[in-house]
């Protein structure tokens, strides 16, 4: 069983950061009609979702994943690198209580949950805009103790880690090489996205099975073919935002 925490898509989600792509009008209804549908097919996986209310103050607080870090035994709430996104995590850090002990990231440091991939005890974090040097070792300070390792990975061109690179089997890493070095991630399998999608890179894995935007095919028929299940979703109206898939839930095993 999982949790997937979720928040509704802001009304001002039109304001939101932007760092890589030119701002266009958002279909505030049609972004809400996207994101429901993303959490129908996480229920479908088998997730209770759990979904906040909308935040009209908070353009993208719809992208909770910048908010936490869940691991089964605790959960850390970040702090954002921009600071239009700090206010969001006191919510989600009162809905997450229930579930996990929590843990806290502090100034001046910086993280993102966009930059931490976890792969088993294996935890890599990315060195972007939001993360800072000084938030990649306090999350190492709080992780260690329970026995998981901490490595900083720089990336190059894109908002987040993973924007460039996410799992999409116990051990197998969805990449874009032109954002993220590939030897970061040592002897995991590799693959590649499509050279058509360079924003393909971002996949959500729910037990064996990977919620996939419909904007990238070619990198879809590259998954499938390596025999990895995949549920496609429309996401576009979010995308605009710069936001993914990961972006949109935090999954906490029950
Ligand atoms: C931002 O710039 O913070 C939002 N507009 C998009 C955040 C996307 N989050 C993610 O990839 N984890």
């Amino acid at each position: 069983m999982r949790v997937a925490l979720t928040r509704a898509v802001s009304p001002n989600i039109g304001r939101c950061e932007l760092t890589h792509l030119a701002r266009q009008p958002i279909d505030v209804e049609v972004a809400r009609l996207q994101h429901a549908r993303y959490e129908a097919c996480l229920a479908e996986l088998g997730c209770q979702v759990q979904r906040l209310p909308a935040a009209p103050d908070l353009p993208d607080s719809v992208f909770v994943e910048d908010t936490a870090v869940v691991l089964d035994e605790l959960a850390i709430i970040t702090r954002p690198g921009a600071e239009s996104r700090r206010p969001e995590t006191a919510a989600v850090a009162q809905a997450l209580q229930p579930y996990r002990r929590l843990a806290h990231i502090v100034a001046p440091a910086t993280l993102d949950g966009g930059d931490v991939l976890c792969v088993g005890r294996q935890v890599f974090v990315g060195l972007s805009p939001r993360t800072n040097p000084a938030g990649i070792a306090q999350l190492q300070d709080l992780l260690e103790p329970w026995g998981y390792t901490v490595k900083s990975v720089p990336v190059r061109g894109c908002l987040h880690l993973k924007s460039a690179a996410t799992l999409v089997a116990t051990d197998t890493i969805l990449i874009n090489r032109a954002w993220v070095d590939a030897q970061a991630f040592g002897p995991l399998e590799l693959i590649d996205v499509d050279p058509t999608e360079p924003f393909g890179g971002n996949a959500l894995l729910v037990g064996e099975t990977v919620v996939y935007p419909t904007a990238y095919p070619a990198t879809r028929r590259r998954l499938e073919g390596r025999g990895i299940p995949v549920r496609v979703v429309d996401v576009s109206e979010l995308a605009k935002a710069e936001g993914g898939v990961t972006c949109c839930s935090l999954l906490a095993r029950q």
